[in-house]
């Protein structure tokens, strides 16, 4: 990711210091911040709800300059940092916080500190196959999973194998599926991490044609950081995630304390349902 939206040279006057004649006299600190997102949205759009609107965020920085009194700046950047990574679009901060009139005993130009930090979000991918070599499919997508820009694998759940549910409900004439459930954090934006997803099954010989047809690879987005939305390009948290089991049992044994938003504990909802789908040894 190379776009960037770089504020500079946001001032206010703070109390910080670990002196007792810093709390009491208070002295002017100085923020950069460069945010690292994707740009490209807003450039289509022109829509300022497309990107992080700088002035607000330069209203948060003097907010947090001018607010509780920390001993350090770089507990001051750290918050700056959290001020940013608030935003869902950024993926990555960096924050420089000068102290141009710091107590130091000799002469000199500046000091300042760096933090650079980036997005954790947690999120769950479900993975199907019912064509050609399933495991394969599986081992490779996860292994391809892992290597993406920005996304750290947390857990791989065994691999479980259930009948294809159709629309109109289980169809046991249908090539049998292998189902996983991996979990990971990431600093990709939802979207973002669904563009590579798509990429991921396409590079595995994903043909969409028929809604819920039979296929190779699927990976869906089960849950992203909580959130809650739903449009043409992503739901979430993924509309079938509280009903099937080839989702709710291996993503309950990779992560046991896992909530889906608005139903409950996975653990909870995937009992009941153990019996409708089978676990392999998987990793
Ligand atoms: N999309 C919206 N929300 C999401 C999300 N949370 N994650 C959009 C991923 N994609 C999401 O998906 C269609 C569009 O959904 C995408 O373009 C994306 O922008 P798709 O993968 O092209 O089509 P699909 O998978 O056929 O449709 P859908 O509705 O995602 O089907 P499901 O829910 O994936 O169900 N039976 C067993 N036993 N095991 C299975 O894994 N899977 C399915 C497919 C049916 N039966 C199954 C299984
Ligand atoms: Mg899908």
């Amino acid at each position: 990711m190379t776009d960037r939206i770089e504020l500079r040279g946001v001032r206010a006057f703070g109390r910080h210091g670990v002196y007792d004649f810093e709390r009491a006299e208070g002295q002017e600190f100085v923020a950069d911040i460069v945010l690292h997102l994707d740009l490209a949205p807003a450039g289509r759009s022109d829509d300022v709800g497309d990107t992080v609107h700088y002035g607000e965020l330069a209203e948060k920085v003097t907010a947090i300059i001018a607010g509780d009194p920390v001993d350090l700046i770089e507990t001051l950047a750290g918050r700056i940092a959290d001020a940013a990574l608030g935003y869902d679009l950024v993926e990555r901060v960096v924050v420089t916080v000068h102290k141009p009139q710091a107590p130091i005993t000799v002469p000199f130009g500046d000091v300042a500190v760096v933090v650079d930090r980036s997005a954790h979000h947690p999120a769950v991918v479900a993975l199907g196959s019912n064509l050609g070599d399933r495991r394969a499919s599986l081992a490779s997508a996860v292994a391809a999973i892992a290597r993406l820009d920005g996304v750290a694998l947390v857990a791989v759940s065994p691999v479980i194998e259930s009948a294809a549910l159709t629309l109109e409900g289980v169809d046991p004439n249908l090539p049998t599926y292998l189902n996983q459930v991996v979990t990971l954090t990431t600093s990709r934006t939802p979207l973002g991490l669904l563009a590579a997803l798509q990429q991921i099954e396409l590079d595995h010989g994903r043909i969409r044609d028929r809604r819920w047809g039979d296929r190779t690879l699927d990976l869906d987005i089960v849950s992203f950081d909580g959130l809650e939305r739903q449009d043409e390009k992503l739901t979430l948290p993924h509309p079938g995630a509280a009903s099937r089991s080839f989702v709710l049992v291996p993503w309950s044994i990779a992560d046991p304390d896992a909530v889906l938003p608005g139903h409950g504990r996975v653990a909870d909802l995937a009992e009941p349902m153990r019996h409708e789908v089978r676990v392999e040894g998987g990793r």
